[in-house]
């Protein structure tokens, strides 16, 4: 790899640099004095390295220093080798203590006091971990939609109407009138349809939720994707389930250290994901688990137990949900003859879910009907309604929130440690 800084040399290098002089620069991460002896663990983007010095005064933690020593091979020390420090030079002082030892983050332990000093405690390496395997997916949900011709898009977060249902909306003061930030790109991705056929977009949107959960943000990152030409949403389940296959194999090969840092296992992606109708679902977790759910959909702990037996049965941490009934679903989901059922799915992962999607309408008399189906004012639409009189091809898609993708491959267990900055009901800051 190409070097921006010649004399600098990176943790990571270190075990095939034994011998070497090197100059390296980071954090002090850690440092410990055993009298004339002093211990100081260095941080860069590429890892740790313990560095020892003699009769030196180590700066607070979290200083910018550069070491220049010896790399020596030492079994008891991390990563199998230290280096022996002859200098050490201060690039930025820290003047105060960080408000929360780095070394010791602990999510489980005070997740408030975490998230209060985010701006420094997203230094540590849990954090950056799960942050690294994020831009990891991120960067393989472009790299499998690129190849398959799909092309990125980038459409507007403000808004006139809500493209969801309409509960959770922010409301921003849009020179003088009153506009909405983004819930989804939704019809705007469907509309570039009509323009690239394959489509997709990764960007934040705004949700007003307005329970406290560990599985919700009020601003999450979306990768959404939209496809022209379709026979049926059996057709975008293929889609996501190579997408998905190709997102795991991708962090597995490529993010070894950053699992085993959060003790965690990309899943088996070997096999196919079941597909089961929603009333199957419920039936089915009704017989083998004795859990009944209310409503139109399944609730967390029906999920949880889909999850279990698509492990159980399939060997699969991914599962298929179809056939939602048009109650549970927003006005631009194809209805299924009857008036019951629509072509509505999610993908649940780990017992959770992961996606939303299926096939849209393509037909403006029948979107107008959908919307009054639902008492939805066709006028706020208008755009949107118009595209559907120029000529739509069959089409459908789906979306997955990022973080909660993040924080399920890695065992978080709240969301918000799978985002750097998170925005909820009591937290804008940092
Ligand atoms: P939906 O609203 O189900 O569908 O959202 C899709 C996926 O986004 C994630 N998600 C969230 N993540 C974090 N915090 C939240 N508040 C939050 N809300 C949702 C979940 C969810 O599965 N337009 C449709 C998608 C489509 O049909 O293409 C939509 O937005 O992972």
């Amino acid at each position: 790899m190409e070097t921006l800084t010649d004399e600098r040399t990176l943790t990571h290098e270190l075990a095939t640099r034994v011998g070497d002089t090197v100059r390296l620069q980071g954090w002090v991460h850690n440092r410990r004095d055993l009298g004339g002896i002093q211990f100081l663990l260095l941080r860069d983007r590429s890892g740790l390295v313990q560095c020892v010095f003699q009769n030196t005064e180590l700066p607070l933690h979290e200083s910018c220093v550069a070491v220049t020593g010896t790399v020596v091979a030492n079994d008891r020390a991390p990563g199998g080798v230290e280096v022996q420090g002859e200098a050490l030079e201060l690039i930025s002082l820290a003047s105060v203590p960080p408000p929360v030892e780095i070394p010791k983050e602990e999510w489980h332990a005070n997740p408030e006091t975490l998230l209060e000093y985010r701006h420094v405690t997203v230094r540590g390496l849990k954090a950056q971990a799960a942050l690294k395997v994020q831009a990891e997916l991120v960067a393989a949900f472009r790299a499998y939609l690129d190849a398959r011709d799909f092309t990125e898009i980038f459409t507007p977060k403000l808004v006139a109407a809500g493209a969801e249902s309409g509960a959770n909306l922010f409301e921003v003061d849009y020179y003088g009138k009153r506009a909405y930030l983004a819930q989804s790109p939704q019809l705007y991705k469907q509309i570039m349809v009509g323009v690239f056929e394959r489509v997709y977009e990764v960007a934040p949107v705004f949700r007003a939720e307005p329970s406290h959960t560990t599985r919700h943000l009020a601003e999450y990152l979306s990768l959404d994707v939209e496809m022209g030409f379709i026979r049926d949403e059996g057709d975008i389940m293929d889609l996501q389930e190579g997408l998905f296959k190709a997102m795991m194999t991708r962090v597995a090969e490529r993010c070894a250290p950053q699992l085993e840092r959060l003790e965690a296992t990309a899943p088996d992606v070997s096999r196919p994901f079941p597909r089961i109708p929603l009333l199957e679902a419920r039936e089915l977790i009704a017989e083998r688990y004795g859990h009944r759910t209310g409503g139109k959909d399944l609730d967390p702990e029906a999920e949880r137990l889909l999850g279990r037996w698509a492990r159980e049965e399939h060997g699969s941490d991914f599962v298929f949900v179809t056939d939602f009934p048009q109650a549970a679903r927003p006005f631009y989901t194809y209805p299924q003859p009857g008036g019951e059922l629509t072509r509505g799915l999610d993908l649940l992962f780990r017992g959770v879910e992961i996606t939303s999607g299926g096939q849209r309408v393509h037909e403006h008399a029948m979107l107008l009907e959908e919307l009054a189906k639902r008492n939805m004012p066709a006028e706020a639409f208008h755009g949107y309604l118009e595209v559907f009189r120029h000529g739509m091809p069959p089409h459908g898609g789906f979306a997955a929130g990022a973080e909660r993708l993040t924080a399920l491959l890695l065992g978080i267990p709240n969301v918000r440690f799978a985002r750097a900055f998170p925005r909820d009901g009591s937290r804008i800051q940092p």
